[in-house]
């Protein structure tokens, strides 16, 4: 195993109290202080049982007040409450895809964004039956960003991407009425249906908030993975580093923070220039360091191996290091708290979105016209502050892990078929992972995604899990801030196929790969969808009865609800260590635990015990297989 050692999570706990006395010395708030300060939580609010959308109320349910003043009953109400926080996140990950594909409308041969994989466009350009023979790529690159945009807005139809789904699945959601039509209705669809006075029956409620998933996951997340790739490159496994050791203090250091790749993008090109690096060591430092955090982290380490500082429960300490330059920040998953704990360093904490505007930010409006502008004006200023450190707050903690990233559906095909020795065709093929589950050498994948949560020991769940997976010889795939959590662990570096079942143990060596593949970011979860429809038409078998399921130990937002909906409409059964705001009514806990399987073969699992939660999903794999007769 050579000198090879996960770092645990009590080492990552060491260095945050650590970090956690400077902020002390400058009377620094964080979010361990406020979880104390906001502890015990609402009980009608984790429930789901209060509703205040309409001013009659708030109100409450309880045995003696069993209806709303409309009369609505908790059944409704919590189905209600469960549809809006869908239509939230769904609506955040689609937009998101939108402001890619308005990037790509900008791509220009000229330009700051430039068409990297043309193959890729030309592929997805057939798909959807656009011409594509003798046409210039730019042309190409304009028309389909399009009829992208269209598909938010499209007055009838439904998603062009649902048709990569297997035959099977495509019939379940016709038949369920869960096809997703443009993906804005779907968002309006649910605020309308949960207005005052219009549905409380919880089935059509929970069936919208599936269909608003859907049109997430295989609509808004998939063109923005899709379309980001052919602007910035299909990942291709790439060694990184991660945790907070990334960060150099002899350097400048900027930290990405976010979701968006367009900003971070320019400001990973700009700061690799001579212009930027001469002018950083002008003002007395040895160069530029750009690390990351969440998932806009994830976006650059597959792209550019650029290392990820941390996922999202670690974003205050990158300033707690007392050396962070500036933290730039696009859009989601951003603490407000990120202002006034800036200013109690010499960091400057850089907003650039009209969607994500906070106080006590410098905010420099980022726009795909003016990107090379916009980029260079926020690593000078970066620059410029490295002066103002002050130098008895530095204090990096010696952690980090070599890890290879960058394993995107066409990664993985690629890579996989290595195994087999056999031949990819133009899209690739899954079959040599299919053969490997077939023969039992793996017994099945797990993808693992999500956020932190402090409700959960942070990141402890992620490594925990996949640990135990690995042990039984179960591959993991991973995504958001699950990945960075992996990656932090040492679990993405390949000497940890050491951990795994003899089975898994081989694939890895065989095929030179991490025991965990690291799949992107949160709107890549759309990659396993991909991924999971090419074992279906490889394999013969259902998506439901492939030995697959979904984890999200630590998930917190509203965007992991949105994707929760779409994994489980899709046929996966999803396991997660934190309870939905739905458990106030028995009817929708009824539904998301066990009726949803009725309509799409699949349903959640809630398990907040993690050895428990462990053991249901590899059980649930084995079941599978049985089921299968392998
Ligand atoms: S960043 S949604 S905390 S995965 Fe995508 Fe991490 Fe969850 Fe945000």
């Amino acid at each position: 195993m050579g000198d090879f050692k996960l770092t645990t999570v009590e080492e990552f706990e060491a260095a945050t109290d650590r970090l956690l006395e400077t902020g002390a010395k400058v009377g620094a708030d964080s979010w361990q202080l406020r979880v104390k300060r906001q502890t015990p939580h609402c009980k009608f609010g984790e429930e789901g049982t209060c509703c205040r959308i309409c001013t009659m109320g708030p109100c409450r349910i309880t045995p003696k007040a069993p209806r709303g003043i409309c009369g609505c009953d908790v059944h409704g109400i919590v189905g209600r409450n469960y549809l809006r926080f869908t239509a939230g996140g769904s609506a955040t990950h689609s937009d998101h895809g939108r402001e890619i594909c308005h990037t790509l409308h900008c791509t220009a041969p000229d330009g700051n964004y430039k068409v990297k994989d043309p193959e890729k466009l030309i592929r997805i350009a057939k798909e959807w039956g656009v011409e594509t023979e003798g046409k210039d790529i730019y042309d190409l690159a304009h028309e389909m960003a399009e009829l992208a945009l269209l598909e938010y807005g499209k007055p009838f139809g439904t998603q062009r991407f649902l048709k990569r789904a297997p035959k099977h699945t495509q019939e379940i959601w016709a038949r369920e009425g869960i096809e997703p039509r443009a993906i804005d209705r779907e968002v309006a669809t649910a605020l309308h249906m949960t207005h005052m006075g219009c549905s409380s029956k919880p089935e059509a409620l929970i069936r919208q908030a599936l269909r608003c998933g859907l049109s997430d996951g295989w609509g808004g997340s998939m063109a923005g993975t899709e379309f980001s790739d052919v602007m910035f490159g299909t990942p291709k496994p790439i060694e990184t580093e991660a945790n907070l050791g990334v960060m150099n203090p002899d350097n400048v250091n900027i930290v990405v923070h976010g979701h968006d790749p367009s900003l971070s993008e320019m400001i990973c090109e700009y700061a690799d220039s001579k212009e930027m690096i001469d002018y950083a060591k002008s003002v007395g430092a040895k160069g530029i360091t750009i690390s990351g955090v969440c998932c806009t982290s994830n976006e650059v380490a597959m792209r550019r191996g650029i290392p990820m500082a941390g996922n999202f429960l670690q974003q205050e300490n990158v300033v707690l290091t007392g050396c962070c330059e500036a933290i730039v920040v696009d859009v989601q998953c951003i603490f407000p708290a990120l202002g006034p704990l800036s200013k109690c360093f010499h960091t400057k904490f850089i907003t650039t979105s009209k969607i994500a505007q906070m106080p006590d930010s410098d905010f420099i409006h980022f726009e795909p016209e003016t990107a090379g502008e916009n980029a260079k004006a926020i690593i000078k200023m970066a620059i410029e502050n490295f002066k103002n450190r002050k130098p008895e707050l530095i204090y990096v903690p010696q952690m980090k892990q070599k890890a290879t990233v960058g394993y995107s559906f066409e990664a993985i095909v690629k890579t996989l078929d290595t195994v087999a020795n056999s031949h990819v065709d133009e899209f690739g093929t899954t079959k040599p992972l299919v053969e490997c589950v077939n023969s039992g050498v793996l017994r099945g994948a797990v993808a693992m995604v999500g956020c932190n949560n402090p409700k959960i020991r942070p990141d402890q769940a992620h490594i925990e899990l996949m640990k135990k997976l690995l042990a039984n010889d179960i591959i993991v795939v991973a995504s958001g801030c699950s990945a960075q959590a992996a990656a932090k662990a040492g679990l993405m570096d390949k000497e940890a196929r050491n951990l795994c079942g003899a089975g898994l143990k081989r694939v890895c060596e065989l095929a030179d790969i991490p025991p965990v593949l690291h799949m992107g970011s949160c709107v890549d979860i759309s990659r396993m969808m991909v991924l999971a429809a090419e074992i279906a038409k490889d394999s013969g078998w259902n998506i439901s009865q492939i030995p697959l399921v979904g984890c999200a130990p630590e998930w917190m937002s509203e965007k992991a609800v949105s994707i929760g909906n779409y994994v489980v409409a899709t046929g996966i059964d999803t396991y997660l260590g934190v309870e939905p705001y739905a458990t106030g009514s028995t009817e929708v806990d009824n539904l998301l635990k066990g009726g949803l399987a009725d309509w799409v073969e699949a349903k959640f699992t809630v398990e907040k015990d993690i050895d428990k939660l462990v053991d249901l999903m590899i059980e649930r794999i084995e079941e599978k297989r049985v089921a299968l007769g392998i």
